[in-house]
């Protein structure tokens, strides 16, 4: 049987994701639009929906420039959220299900309507039903956590795993709000809602845009996290993540072994 390019190269990160190994970032050697690379991404998600998963929502990147600086990339891009990737609030992950990961602290919204078309900043309040803190975890499965643009995109941005924090009424104004990261208490990353593209609101905006143009669903009850305020942060063992947002309590869990 004949497996198309594309296939090819969604195989081989979602292979990397269920070995825990890393594989060379692609662009070094191989060629592919920034369009391909988002039928690689729809390639990988379509693998875990054949596996029994689920979308449950998308995911913004390289929203803030804290982290465009970490990663080298400043274009901003768009993932999938999937069943098997959200963990509950406080829980407990375990750092074996990762290749090498990082936690990162988010603003998250939960959509109230489905969004078909872009739409303006006016319009949010409309399609969210709550907002609140979110972490994500992100695991490249490139080696080093090295790529380009397109690399990314294709690794369905990195996405690993992601914990909400109790949902909170919509707010119209989530600028200025100082966000934190801390590691068993300690404070390690300090940032504020408008790192997030001065609103966190117009990551939703732009969630709206890029949905649209590479065919993402944005549907009613979907999660969306805006992207991370501050640069991210390798976790370790039996540690206490807790990222919290100013008026919007934390999402927090505890890595294990
Ligand atoms: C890519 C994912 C970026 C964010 O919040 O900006 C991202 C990466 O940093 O590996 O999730
Ligand atoms: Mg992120």
């Amino acid at each position: 049987c004949h497996m198309s390019r594309i296939e090819e190269f969604a195989k081989r990160l979602h292979g990397a994701q269920k070995q825990r190994k890393a594989v060379p970032q692609f662009k070094e050697n191989e060629s592919f639009s920034l369009k391909e690379a988002y039928e690689i991404q729809h390639a990988l998600i379509n693998e875990r929906i054949k596996e029994g998963e689920a979308l449950i929502g998308i995911k913004m990147g390289f929203t803030s420039e804290a982290k465009m600086k970490q990663m080298g990339v400043s274009e901003m891009i768009i993932g999938q959220l999937t069943t098997s990737m959200q963990y509950q609030n406080g829980g407990d992950i375990s750092q074996s299900n990762f290749i090498h990961p990082r936690a990162e602290p988010e603003v998250y919204f939960r959509l109230s309507k489905d969004i078909t078309s872009p739409i303006s900043l006016d319009d949010c309040l409309d399609y969210i039903d709550g907002v609140g803190a979110g972490i994500e975890i992100i695991d490249s499965r490139y080696e080093n956590f090295k790529f380009s643009l397109e690399d990314v995109v294709a690794d369905n941005c990195s996405s690993a795993a992601f914990v909400t924090g109790i949902l909170h009424e919509p707010k119209a104004d989530l600028k200025n709000l100082h966000m934190k990261m801390e590691v068993n208490s300690e404070q390690v990353e300090e940032g504020n809602s408008n790192d997030i593209l001065g609103n966190p609101l117009k990551s939703l905006v732009a969630a709206s845009e890029l949905a649209l143009k590479y065919q993402i669903p944005l549907k009613k009850g979907m999660i969306v996290l805006a992207g991370a305020a501050t640069p991210a942060r390798f976790t370790n063992e039996n540690e206490n993540i807790n990222a919290s947002v100013e008026s919007l309590d934390s999402a927090f869990f505890r890595t294990t072994k």
